[in-house]
């Protein structure tokens, strides 16, 4: 992104130097402002030293700054930084609230904001595809791992895309979507938010920030989404995963919570006067996301699917749902101690092959319903699951939970899962 004139000469303290706090020293430093960074990793402090003094916020008179940018894996609830950014009466802000400030100088744009517990990355790469398929320039950035700072800017008339996590919301204070979309909220983040309630509010906080005549797409398939809609003020469009729609053309988009994504992205590609055979043809040609119900391979008959994404039992359940006949790798470490959102489709699953932290938990919990495996390991239940899977049935990693017991993160995880097919003889 060009370097904004709005934060020239301004002192900020940046805290969390990953992906995102380094995306905003550089480009505060671009954009001639004084840097103060710190993390608690020696490592990544070392990686700003040419650009920002080193400090901990903590430890400084902070009244003289313009703000602390926080970067979204820092526990506002709970981190001291809250406290003193109030007691300085300074605003703690995130990479978001950044490119919001900038946004009066870039050239003229539109920006799509798509929030929601699950679904959020392919919904968010959904609408990219069909925006660039209209022929229109268009950036993808947020929580989908790349921090909008760090992106090329756009020509005028281009549209950027942002994933939104609550997290980044609760930093954020003025981005006035042209579009913003909520897809859904079930429980999850709970040890970022005082209760279920709070986490929902943080997601309606992003239409509380448009302009009267900006849209607010919200798909009403669960009770507090619903009644977000029911409270919301201006352009509302509701939406449901529920209206018959034939997929069948979309390849990358099965499921019925791919109905969701993928009418919540015909929603919002409609609101920016794109025509209707754009967005077909958007739909058709969308390759999918690696590791949301990725097809690895096809062995004599027997499909491999990759949903190392889901990491929670709401989000594992949709990919139990769009195959006949499962043999369901899960397990990891625990988002909660019961499985009662894929129980819908427990039919669908020929045996289950339970890994990681939570091997023993789910097998006491699945076997009075189902063969079960404890395997432990991923090698030892992709090689199990290959050997019993029949053509025409298909083997699954929908873990149901995070991976941060064996891995660094749900990629590795899901790397893992293909390099395990990969090597089956
Ligand atoms: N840190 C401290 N002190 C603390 C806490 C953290 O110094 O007390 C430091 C850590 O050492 C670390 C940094 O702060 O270096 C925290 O960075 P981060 O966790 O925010 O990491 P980023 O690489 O900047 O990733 C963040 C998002 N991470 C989280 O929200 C936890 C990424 O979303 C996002 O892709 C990226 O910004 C770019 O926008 C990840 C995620 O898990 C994928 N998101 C959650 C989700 O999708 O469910 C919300
Ligand atoms: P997010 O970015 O919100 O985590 P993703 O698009 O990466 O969402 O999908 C994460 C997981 O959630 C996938 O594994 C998929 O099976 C499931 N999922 C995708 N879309 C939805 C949806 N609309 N509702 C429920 N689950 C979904």
């Amino acid at each position: 992104m060009t370097p904004a004139r709005a934060f020239a000469g301004k002192r900020y303290a940046v805290l969390g130097l990953a992906r995102t706090g380094l995306s905003v020293v550089d480009y505060l430093w671009r954009s001639s402002a004084s840097v103060t960074a710190w993390d608690d990793r020696e490592e990544a402090r070392a990686m700003v030293q040419d650009k920002a003094t080193l400090a901990d916020p903590l430890e400084l008179d902070l009244s003289k700054f313009a703000g602390v940018v926080v970067s979204p894996g820092v526990p506002i609830n709970r981190h001291p930084i809250a406290d003193k950014a109030r007691e300085a009466e300074i605003p703690l802000i995130g990479d978001i609230e950044l490119f919001a400030q900038a946004r009066p100088e870039l050239p003229p744009h539109k920006v799509v904001g798509i929030t929601g517990t699950n679904g959020k990355s392919t919904t968010t790469a959904l609408i990219h595809h069909i925006i660039e398929t209209a022929g229109i320039p268009a950036r993808l950035g947020g929580n989908i791992g790349k921090p909008i700072l760090g992106e090329r800017e756009l020509e005028a008339g281009g549209v950027y895309v942002l994933e939104l996590s609550s997290f980044q919301i609760d930093l954020t204070q003025r981005l006035d979507c042209d579009v913003a979309i909520l897809l859904n909220i079930t429980p999850d983040h709970l040890d970022r938010y005082e209760n279920f309630d709070a986490y929902a509010a943080a997601k309606a906080r992003l239409f509380e920030m448009q302009s009267e005549d900006h849209a607010k797409i919200i798909a009403i398939d669960d009770e507090p989404s619903r009644k977000i809609a029911a409270e919301a003020d201006g352009v509302v469009i509701q939406i449901s995963a529920g209206g018959c729609m034939d997929q069948s053309g979309w390849s990358a988009l099965q499921g019925p919570h791919n109905a969701q994504n993928a009418i919540a992205a015909m929603s919002a590609a409609r609101r920016l006067g794109i025509g209707e055979e754009a967005i077909e043809q958007g739909l058709r040609t969308f390759p999918g996301l690696p590791h949301r119900m990725e097809r690895v391979a096809d062995r004599d008959g027997v499909l491999f699917v990759n949903d190392s994404k889901a990491t929670n039992p709401t989000s594992a359940a949709p990919a139990l749902a769009a195959y006949p006949a499962i043999h369901w790798i899960l397990g990891g470490r625990a988002k909660s101690d019961d499985l009662n959102a894929c129980e819908p489709y427990f039919d669908h699953v020929r045996a289950a092959y339970t890994i990681g932290e939570t091997a023993d938990m789910f097998e006491k919990l699945l076997a009075p319903k189902m063969p079960v495996s404890n395997c432990g390991t991923m090698r030892k239940a992709v090689k199990l699951a290959a050997q019993a899977a029949k053509s025409g049935e298909t083997v699954l990693l929908s873990p149901a939970c995070a991976s941060f017991d064996q891995y660094r993160d749900f990629e590795e995880r899901g790397d893992d899962f293909r390099a395990a097919v990969g090597s089956l003889s």
